[in-house]
């Protein structure tokens, strides 16, 4: 991408060319800076999260329901959030503020590892 407009610029269009090209960014910025902020839900079922691995924009609520008869919890690796016990049915949620990739699991089954990645 870059380099494709490197020499664009070096073919001579000149400071129309970067106006223009200084205009077209600006509207790209404009659109990816505007990520439709959703609910998403995780199930948990039979000892694992589906999806496992859930992509979603900053902002995004993220709801754990307990879909197994044995109680689970969801912990972030990193302490970001940490779910109590939850029985059959019950829930949890987190809003995802911030961009990174957030792993998880549940401290009573350490086996059961999920990710959350946040853009
Ligand atoms: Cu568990």
């Amino acid at each position: 991408m870059r380099r494709r407009v490197c020499s664009f610029v070096l073919m001579g269009a000149g400071i129309a060319a970067v106006a223009f090209m200084g205009g077209a960014s600006r509207s790209s910025v404009a659109k990816a800076g505007q990520p439709q902020a959703a609910n998403v839900e995780v199930k948990i079922d039979n000892f694992s999260f589906g999806p496992a691995t859930v992509t979603v924009p900053a902002g995004t609520t993220v709801t754990w329901t307990n879909r197994d008869d044995i109680p689970h919890t969801v912990v972030s690796d990193d302490k970001v959030f940490k779910s109590k016990v939850m029985d059959t049915d019950e829930k949890f949620s987190f809003t995802f503020a911030k961009p990174g990739t957030y792993s998880y699991f549940c401290s009573v089954h350490p086996k059961m590892t999920g990710k959350v990645v946040v853009q």
